[in-house]
């Protein structure tokens, strides 16, 4: 393998990754962040990624959603302004204006929970890779549109550092394998693609790989069979968005997220065992799940 070195985390390596705040901060100085998510009938992965950035302490949240769906993203969320798209169901070509408007100031985005495949919204993924500087999380349909396009993830220099977050269903879709070829390579697969791409790599599942571009890989211990549930997915790409807005380094961005997200599950499972725990609760768990490594 490609690996430089593999670390397991644990509780002493990601507190380490947390950021300090200061008694004298205000929600200015705690990140602001921009997701472009939702759908009509997955307006509900737009709330869980906006809930759980919230629950991971972005100082403010800014959500840009199609404008069919933005009254019940902005009722869903109500901690976050809501920013319609000019399309009514899907975000397509025009949403790039509002997109870039909405970048401006802020220090993360995240693109893809419940987004939805329109074609249309293909190269406004290639300007925001090709033109928006920010740490950038790309997720869901926003990974199958790029497995449809795979070539989009070339040519980034002098832009921003890039975390992809996909389950092995994504991850087949984007290196063209199969989901039993991809669950029987985990750790190389994820390795070598983070380098490929110039890519945090995220390959989520029991044992979430987290590869860095160098090399570096870390998996994590944290979770349980109660996380594979609807929407725990989207709660931890908001949850990694508000790290990032934090100003933590990519990779122990992830690595705060992933750890701390399946140790939210952990805590819900000493309450409810390895099933019947929703996603919103691991979002609202989040807080003291991470409160537990301080
Ligand atoms: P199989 O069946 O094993 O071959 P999709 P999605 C595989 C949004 N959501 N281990 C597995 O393949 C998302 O954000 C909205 C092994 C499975 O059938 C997306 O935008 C919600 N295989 C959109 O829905 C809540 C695994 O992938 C296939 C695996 C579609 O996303 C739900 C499914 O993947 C959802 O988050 C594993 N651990 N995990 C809402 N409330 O609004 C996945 N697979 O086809 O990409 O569908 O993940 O549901
Ligand atoms: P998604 O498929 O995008 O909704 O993401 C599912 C989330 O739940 C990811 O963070 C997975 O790592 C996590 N997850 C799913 N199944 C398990 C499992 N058996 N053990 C630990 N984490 C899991
Ligand atoms: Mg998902």
């Amino acid at each position: 393998s490609e690996a430089i070195a593999n670390f397991v985390l644990t509780d002493r390596l990601v507190s380490s990754f947390l950021p300090r705040r200061l008694r004298q901060g205000h929600k200015g100085q705690h990140g602001r962040g921009i997701l472009v998510a939702g759908s009509p009938g997955m307006s509900g992965a737009a709330i869980l990624a906006g809930r759980a950035a919230l629950r991971t302490g972005v100082g403010l949240l800014q959500i840009i959603a199609p404008r069919q769906i933005s009254p019940l993203v902005d009722e869903g969320v109500v901690e976050a302004t809501v920013w319609a798209g000019p399309e009514e169901e899907y975000l397509g070509l025009d949403s790039w204006t509002r997109i870039r408007e909405r970048c401006q100031g802020a220090q993360a985005l995240a693109v893809g929970p419940g987004l939805g495949q329109n074609p249309e919204f293909l190269p406004v993924l290639e300007k925001v890779l090709q033109s928006i500087s920010l740490p950038l999380v790309l997720d869901a349909d926003a990974l199958n549109l790029v497995a449809a396009a795979p070539d989009i993830l070339a040519g980034r220099q002098g832009h921003g550092s890039r975390i992809l977050t996909p389950h092995p269903g994504e991850m087949a879709r984007l290196c063209r394998l199969t989901v039993a070829e991809v669950q029987a390579n985990r750790l190389e697969l994820a390795i070598s693609k983070a380098v490929e791409w110039e890519a945090t790599v995220v390959l989520k599942g029991a044992t979430t790989v987290v590869a860095a571009p160098d090399g570096r890989a870390f998996l994590n211990p944290s979770g349980n069979p109660g996380l594979g549930a609807g929407g725990t997915g989207d709660v931890l790409t908001g949850s990694i968005l508000a790290w990032l807005a934090q100003g933590v380094d990519p990779v122990e961005a992830a690595c705060l997220g992933v750890y701390i997200h399946g140790k939210a599950g952990d805590l819900l499972a000493q309450t409810y065992g390895f099933s019947g725990y929703t996603a919103g609760e691991v979002a609202d768990m989040l807080p003291r799940a991470r409160r537990a490594l301080e």
